[in-house]
């Protein structure tokens, strides 16, 4: 990794001593302190109050035991995780992710960068994230309706509209935050349609939530080839993941006129040269829940499969990174980089690890880090709190004009930023640094708290 500036490493060395073992959290923080230089040395006020060391330390923690019963009468025991990071610019925001690889690192590396995702939005939203090491991958709906029953049992004492506001991630979609929601209003006994976003579009939801990471993903590379006179048609586009963000990239990707040429999920990835059947991939994974194999089988024509290697090796202009951290490496990197890839957009949460972001840089590859490019979920979720608030419901097209309005504000104010403080063309600084001052400009106004 680069080095710091001697004070910034200082504050980085006391994360790493106090937080031991949670890598994924020490990275997330080592990349946001490398863009910081700048902004301490035109602010020393942000040294004077301690607001990067107290950025780096969760305003509250909460695990708890999550008792479950499975179909067969067994007792099961995951493990339950909110990390309320950051409420400077407003109540805690972000989502839940079910999956065995959460621990309490994974999930503060989540909240850490949520912090500035959210700041990067615009609207008034703080940072955090949750989550457990339940599996959803082969349970029953009833078994996860009594695991989300079980852990909103405890979690909901934590949130509420005006303090805390959870939402989807991996492993949790509709069909989870409907069974949280259900349990949150009969323990509460308010319709309190504010206390969690990504709700089903009859109970609460936002039309474009469930589209909005991969569009706004998509929408925020549009902004960079447009800045540099290109465009998705034509382009051929590698996306990772076949989850929800992977999915609806997909989906605008081919609006917009590419050719999305691959996709994969933790088993294999498949090619399919004439594009990705989209109808296809929807009835296999948001109906089935199946794996990406089946696509390969269901489609009879050439596609491979491939089960062992990387996505990244087959050649594309754009590459879309949407399942998960650290899943793009520096070998990656090099060979998108060689095979002619212009552009990447995080779809995933600090999908590409630091050499491989330091090479995509370095090659002039396009690079639009996730607390920009994914931002669009979250700002949709605002939406979401918006009508909620309003008890309202916008159209489809009005809300997709929002977020396309956002995700253009969010490239336009990272380009300026990276500029401003000497970086032009690196959207890692401008996201960084513009995210960072909103909050710590805020948390001086608020006083040490
Ligand atoms: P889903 O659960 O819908 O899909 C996740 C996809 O990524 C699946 O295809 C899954 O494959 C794959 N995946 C997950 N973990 C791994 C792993 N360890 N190794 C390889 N592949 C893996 O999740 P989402 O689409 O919601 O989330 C994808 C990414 O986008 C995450 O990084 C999330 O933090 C980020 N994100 C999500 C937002 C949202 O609104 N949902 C907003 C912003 C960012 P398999 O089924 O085999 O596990
Ligand atoms: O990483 C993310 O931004 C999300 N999983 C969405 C969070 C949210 O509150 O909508």
């Amino acid at each position: 990794m680069p080095g710091l500036d001697e004070k910034l490493q200082d504050i980085y060395s006391e994360v790493v001593g106090r937080n031991p073992g949670e890598h994924e959290f020490h990275q997330a923080v080592h990349e946001v302190l490398e863009s910081l230089g700048p902004v301490v040395a035109k602010h020393p006020e942000y040294a004077e109050a301690a607001v990067i060391e107290r950025l780096c330390e969760p305003e509250r923690q909460i695990i708890f035991r999550v008792p479950w019963l499975d179909d067969n009468g067994r007792t099961r025991i995951n493990r339950g995780f909110r990390v309320q990071f950051n409420s400077a610019l407003g109540p805690f925001k972000g989502g839940l992710r079910f999956h065995p690889s959460v621990y309490l690192g994974i999930v503060k590396f989540l909240g850490f960068e949520q912090i500035f995702k959210n700041s990067l939005t615009g609207m008034p939203i703080g940072g955090a994230k949750g989550g457990s090491d339940f599996d959803p991958k082969g349970k029953s709906d009833a078994e996860v309706m009594r695991f989300c029953q079980s852990f909103m049992t405890e979690l909901y004492r934590h949130v509420g509209e005006y303090t805390d506001v959870p939402a989807g991630d991996i492993g949790v979609g509709g069909r989870e935050i409907g069974f949280l929601f259900g349990q949150y209003k009969r323990i509460s006994n308010r319709y309190e349609s504010g206390v969690l976003t990504g709700k089903g579009l009859t109970w609460g939801g936002s039309q474009v939530r469930k589209e909005a990471t991969g569009y706004g993903t998509v929408f925020f590379v549009d902004e960079m080839l447009r800045a540099n006179g290109q465009s998705f048609e034509g382009k051929r586009v590698v996306v990772s993941g076949s989850g929800n963000v992977a999915i609806y990239a997909v989906e605008k990707v081919q609006e917009l006129g590419g050719l999305v040429v691959a996709c994969s999920d933790s088993s294999g990835y498949v090619v399919d040269e004439k594009g990705v059947d989209l109808t296809l991939l929807k009835e296999l994974k948001e109906v089935n829940r199946g794996r990406i194999v089946e696509y390969a089988q269901a489609r009879g024509h050439d596609v491979h499969y491939v089960s062992s290697g990387s996505v990244w090796e087959v050649p594309c202009d754009i590459a879309l990174p949407s399942a998960t951290q650290n899943e793009l490496n520096g070998a990656d990197a090099r060979t998108l980089i060689k095979g002619g890839c212009i552009a990447v957009g995080e779809g995933a949460n600090m999908p590409t690890t630091p050499d491989g972001v330091r090479l995509f840089l370095d090659a002039g590859v396009l690079f639009g880090p996730g607390k920009a490019a994914n931002a669009g979920g979250v700002a949709t979720s605002a939406l979401e709190m918006q009508q909620n608030a309003s008890r309202d419901f916008w159209s489809f097209e009005h809300t997709e004009a929002r977020l396309a309005k956002i995700m253009r504000g969010i490239h336009d104010r990272c380009a300026e930023t990276a500029d401003e403080f000497g970086s032009p063309g690196n959207y890692v600084v401008g996201a960084n640094i513009a995210g960072f001052i909103p909050v710590a400009d805020a948390m001086l106004a608020l006083g040490v708290i």
